[in-house]
């Protein structure tokens, strides 16, 4: 299909034309590469989703919070689509199985979409698909993208660098310990959610909500917090019990970073680092080029034999001067 009909396709909210969009977002081919790009040109402008991040360690209750959370702004005739960034699916196959039994009802909601991991390997590529899927559910006209990452290496720090409000999901803890949660996850969080607030758990949920409050206050304020916030609270995704609260706290906070004009220059700020780490993805992929490799190792061998020093090979390589040809003198990257 021409590019043009997919991306009016997508824009017309048809949910085949944005799985097939991500399908060829994510793929590695060169050739895919070069369509997606033309295909995001071609998407729509200036249609915004709100973006919530959430991580939270396995077992926290994030898909029985998404399942509830979702059927929730379903309920209220918003549209809700929801992303899975798992950094250790390539290795462990992932918990797709888990989820998708999980999140049953919320799957076959026609108002929801939900977009498993794909499997990747390195994080960077994982960092730059999941921008172009979350593009993509924006031009689908999606009103809340919630982008789910079991916070594995640095997927949560990847996964607040593309929301717009950032979400911490912690389990009520049995001691007076904060969990070893790391202080950078807790400085990127605007709401932290003790989850299983009912029954046994429900005294525990109550003193762990309480440290985290308490740790919350010691951060230093962040430019685009609302006053109260960052803000701990009770849920129960299991009852939906605080799920209500939750939505306004979001509300709010969205609201207020949108009128203190917080919002726009995150966005601002978020389109710029998608810019450069395309720059990058591009100028790598030219050191793969058969040209690039030919020169490197013809280079290499001068720097080996004593010849010529290294900085003076490498920047032999990177002006194209004295090497049998260079990586940066085309205008083609493939
Ligand atoms: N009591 C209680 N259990 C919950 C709650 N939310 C999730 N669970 C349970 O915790 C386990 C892990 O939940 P899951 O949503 O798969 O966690 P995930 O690994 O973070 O996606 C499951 O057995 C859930 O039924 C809750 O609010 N209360
Ligand atoms: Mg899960």
């Amino acid at each position: 299909m021409p590019l043009p009909d997919l991306a009016r396709q997508i824009a017309a909210g048809d949910r085949r034309a944005l799985a097939r969009a991500i399908t060829l977002a994510e793929s590695t081919l060169a050739g895919d590469r070069a369509r997606a790009t033309v295909l995001f040109d071609a998407l729509p402008k200036g249609r915004e989703a709100l973006r919530i991040g959430l991580t939270g360690t396995p077992g926290v209750g994030k898909s029985t919070f998404i399942e509830a959370f979702g059927l929730m702004l379903t309920g209220s005739g918003l549209r809700v689509a929801v992303l899975a960034v798992d950094p250790s699916s390539a290795r462990t196959g992932g918990s797709i199985l888990g989820d998708k039994t999980r999140m049953e009802r919320l799957a076959r909601d026609p108002h929801a979409f939900i977009r498993p991991s794909p499997s990747q390997t390195r994080l960077g590529g994982i960092a730059r698909r999941s921008r172009e899927v979350v593009a993509l559910c924006e031009a689908a006209g999606f009103d809340v993208i919630l982008v789910e990452t079991v916070g594995v290496g640095q997927s949560e720090t990847m996964v607040a660098g593309i929301s717009d409000i950032f979400v911490l999901l912690m389990a009520p803890a049995g001691g007076d310990e904060l969990q070893g949660v790391k202080r950078g996850i807790m400085e990127l969080a605007d709401l932290i959610l003790v989850n299983k607030a009912d029954g046994d758990l429900l005294p525990a949920a109550t003193r762990t909500c309480a440290e985290y409050a308490g740790a919350l206050r010691l951060i230093r304020p962040r430019g685009g917090d609302a006053p109260g916030f960052p803000k701990a609270s009770m849920i129960s995704a299991l009852t939906g019990a605080g799920l209500e609260a939750v939505w306004q706290d979001i509300q709010t906070l969205a609201q207020h970073r949108r009128a203190s004009g917080h919002w726009a220059q995150n966005r601002a700020a978020q389109a710029q680092d998608w810019f450069l780490e395309e720059v990058r993805h591009g100028l790598l992929a030219r050191l793969e080029t058969p040209d690039a490799q030919a020169s490197l190792k013809a280079l290499s061998s001068e720097v080996a034999a004593g010849r010529m020093t290294a900085p003076a090979a490498a920047e032999a390589f990177l002006t194209g001067s004295s090497a049998p040809s260079s990586a940066f003198a085309g205008d083609d990257r493939s």
